[in-house]
């Protein structure tokens, strides 16, 4: 079983490879929640949702998240009537989120809801959150006020600096078994390119999960989401700075090192790769820009092989 801790864009692209890579149902993603967000009283799963659409070809190119060949009647009416329209949600993604916010009431499981979406999407691989409780990322920013995760990324764009990231109700939240075990029994266990804080962040912070991969560290891989100094898409890079953190593969490295064994970094920073080395972790260089053909996959098979 090939496992991959995932948040949205980056993780979703790595997946595509993995799934290429190798036979789809040994890949499982364990998926951050800490995005979701209830709007419209409608429960929200971008990194799930982001994950699935992704895999399943639906994804809209352009955009990162959402559904292709979108429309957006219903934010139109939303307006209208002056309702909060800030997050964008399609008409046709609209669905998904009718379709888990109805089955949530019935009391079925995020992670049962979760299977029912990827299947009738026709993926044979695993998504699975990592928790079936709410854990809802929350920023601090300077003027010390909090807001929550979608404000911050959506409505005020990232543009405004962080002071303080935390998971709220992490603490009393209790890994799903199905997610405790995908990492537990993994073959190879990946890291994805995703941002480090807010996305890898609140996966690590449910209780058990950070000494279930930290147990396992020699058969881990992380993939840096920062090349060059800079965040791929994403406030990753600013946020890094903003909390006294390096932007770079070492600063990434100083932040895995107890986590994986090595830490896969561009080629563009193959100079840091001594730097990566003297912080804890094996550098393994190679191209690990996802949007030319082929180097998802090749990055899947150098993950796995590395993990062994
Ligand atoms: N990102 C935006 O920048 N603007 C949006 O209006 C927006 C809506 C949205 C709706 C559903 C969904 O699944 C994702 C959505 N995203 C939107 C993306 C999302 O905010 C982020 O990409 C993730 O939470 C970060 O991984």
């Amino acid at each position: 079983m090939h496992t991959v801790l995932a948040g949205g864009v980056g993780a979703a692209r790595y997946l595509l490879g993995a799934l290429e890579a190798f036979d789809p149902s040994t890949v499982t993603a364990v998926v951050n929640v800490g995005d979701d967000v209830v709007l419209h009283g409608l429960h929200i799963s971008p990194d799930l949702d982001t994950c699935t659409y992704t895999l399943a070809g639906a994804i809209d190119p352009e955009r990162g998240w959402g559904l292709v060949d979108e429309t957006w009647q219903a934010m139109t009416e939303l307006g209208r009537y002056g309702g909060d329209n800030w997050f964008g949600l399609g008409d046709r993604d609209l669905g998904t989120h009718l379709f888990r916010t109805a089955r949530l009431d019935t009391g079925a499981s995020l992670t049962s809801i979760t299977a029912e979406i990827a299947t009738a999407w026709g993926l044979s691989c695993k998504l699975l959150p990592v928790t079936n409780q709410r854990v809802e990322t929350k920023v601090t920013l300077t003027d010390g006020s909090e807001i929550g995760f979608q404000e911050y990324f959506v409505r005020l764009a990232h543009s405004v600096e962080v002071t303080g990231v935390r998971f709220d109700g992490a603490n009393t939240s209790t890994v799903s078994r199905e997610a405790l075990d995908a990492i537990e029994n993994a073959d190879g266990l990946v890291i994805a390119p995703s941002n480090p804080i807010v996305s890898i962040g609140p996966i690590l912070a449910i209780p058990g999960v950070t000494e279930a991969v930290v147990a396992r560290r020699d058969r881990n891989v992380a993939v840096s989401p920062i090349v060059g100094g800079a965040a791929l898409k994403g406030p990753a890079d600013r946020m890094l700075r903003e909390l006294g953190e390096e932007s770079s593969v070492v600063g990434v490295a100083r932040r895995y090192r107890d986590l994986a064994a090595t830490l896969v970094i561009d080629e563009v920073d193959a100079d840091l790769a001594p730097h990566v080395e003297a912080a804890g972790m094996h550098a393994l260089v190679m191209p690990t820009i996802m949007s030319e053909t082929g180097v998802a996959a090749a990055l899947a098979t150098a993950c796995a092989e590395a993990c062994r």
